[in-house]
């Protein structure tokens, strides 16, 4: 509850070439996602000229940081984990008070973020080329790792420190040098992990931080200088990318929407999935895009497990996220709350019925848990809470009979990032991951959540190009070079 005091707004500053700078664009502020008018940070937007600097600084300091060895960047990313893990209450607090997910979340993604500098720290013991037995007499054939160059990193508002350090500290660690675009929504966490990283002493250039709207990141695939773009957020953005990406020749890594489904079979353990599946509709207030929007339920069980997940539901709090009594904050605008808001609007005028909604604030930005039910023959699946990511707090459900029909269900969306199953049988779960096309299956688990040294992203609309995280990461942020070697 510390933030509750008024403090100075933070300054909103440009990191370029190791200096923070004032903006040279309009004037911009962050304020608190449950109260509008509590300013958080105040500044002035980047200008195009200065995202052009940014990268020249990062071209200027390309080849001196990939000729750093990977054990003195990594030692570098050692530390920062460190400072992000002492300063992890005031980051978690800040965070929570910017984008609107409780406190606990907020210190949770900040150590989170320390954890994956830790995991990336690890790479420099870990990584290896590798040599291949050559045909002729005297030949090895070895095929090493270079990095891309500069890398443009593109992130969106709803996990402010979490998704960039997934990002930046794979580039950084495989010798890459950053442009750093966070959403301007939520820049203050930006601001946190750039100044963990020069502390931890990053050499200037090596990552330049601008704020700004999101054109700004649109011009990314126009710099000259740019040799690969990593990007998170919406599908229509991702695209457009990866095709500028494409026209220039240049990689893109775009993670982009789900709508991701829970499957509750006849057969599942309902104390779990409920649970699991409230966690995995409403922590963050939906604002994940690995939360599950659609809930799939065998008609057999679908009264029991809905009273079970409503009864859980009527325990859950919405309110100021600092508040540590709270499981639910508000929705990180008023723009979000208001398209949420019509969402269930649209959603009930095409048919759908809504069965739970709990309390929540008036006021403000804050949407309550709500549960729709969708008609179980074809407009069901024609309806917008059935197609379209809300990234709200609304979970749409439809029943099932049996695991065919489930399945098919699971399967009828444009997305396909994650999938949670609720089953206590094993072949069941096998059929799943043998069969249906997601990047992320959970058996037994909530449809959320990523470790950091395994692949993350998804199928069909969710993600384009190389995975992250895990050894993915560095299919993307270094390319490769074989060599035929004779002595
Ligand atoms: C998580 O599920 O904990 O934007 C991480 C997102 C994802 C990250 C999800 N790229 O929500």
């Amino acid at each position: 509850m510390t933030m509750e005091a008024a403090s100075a707004p933070v300054a909103l500053r440009q990191y370029l070439n190791g200096n923070w700078l004032e903006g040279e664009g309009r004037k911009i502020t962050s304020v608190a996602a449950a109260d509008e008018s509590r300013v958080l940070a105040a500044g002035a937007a980047a200008s195009e000229g200065q995202v052009d600097a940014a990268f020249a600084a990062a071209h200027q300091a390309k080849k001196s940081w990939a000729a750093v060895p990977m054990a003195t960047r990594a030692a570098i990313l050692a530390t920062a984990a460190g400072y992000l893990k002492e300063h992890a209450e005031q980051f978690g607090e800040e965070l929570a008070a910017e984008e609107g997910k409780t406190r606990a979340e907020g210190i949770g993604e900040v150590l989170r973020a320390a954890q994956i500098f830790t995991y990336y720290a690890g790479e420099s013991d870990r990584a290896a080329g590798t040599v291949f037995q050559s045909p002729r007499h005297g030949e090895q054939i070895l095929v090493t790792h270079k990095p891309l160059g500069v890398v443009g990193i593109i992130t969106p508002f709803n996990f402010p420190i979490g998704i960039p350090a997934w990002k930046i500290a794979p580039a950084l660690v495989f010798g890459n040098t950053v442009v750093f675009k966070p959403a301007s929504l939520v820049p203050i966490l930006a601001l946190r992990l750039v100044q963990a990283l020069e502390y931890s002493g990053l050499p200037a250039g090596v990552l330049n931080l601008v704020i700004g709207p999101g054109a700004l990141g649109d011009g990314f695939l126009s710099n000259s200088y740019v040799n690969g773009l990593s990007f998170t957020g919406s599908t229509a953005v991702g695209r457009r990318l990866c095709a500028s990406g494409a026209a220039r020749g240049i990689p893109v890594q775009a993670e982009m929407g789900g709508k991701n489904a829970s499957v509750v079979l006849a057969d599942a353990d309902l104390d779990l999935a409920s649970e699991q599946v409230l966690f995995g509709a409403f922590r963050s207030t939906g604002q994940k895009c690995t939360a599950t929007s659609r809930l799939i339920l065998d008609e057999a069980i679908a009264e029991e497990f809905l009273a079970k997940l409503t009864t859980r539901l009527e325990q859950w709090k919405t309110g100021n996220p600092l508040d540590p009594e709270m499981h639910m904050g508000p929705l990180v605008d008023a723009k979000a709350a208001a398209s949420a808001r019509e969402g269930i609007e649209r959603a009930v005028a095409e048919g759908a019925t809504l069965r739970f909604q709990g309390a929540a604030p008036e006021s403000g930005n804050f949407l309550a848990p709500t549960i729709l039910d969708l008609p179980s023959d074809a407009t069901g699946r024609d309806n917008c809470a059935w197609r379209e990511e809300f990234f709200a707090p609304i979970l749409a459900v439809r029943t099932v009979k049996g695991i065919e029909q489930a399945f098919e269900a699971a399967e009828d969306s444009d997305f396909g990032l994650s999938l949670a199953l609720f089953t206590s049988n094993l072949s069941t779960a096998i059929q799943a991951q043998q069969t249906l096309d997601v990047g992320i299956l959970h058996v037994n688990s909530e449809s959320a959540g990523a470790d950091p040294h395994v692949p993350f992203g998804g199928a069909k609309a969710s993600g384009y190009g190389p995975k992250e995280q895990g050894a993915a990461a560095r299919e993307f942020y270094t390319h490769t070079t074989t060599t035929y070697l004779r002595g």
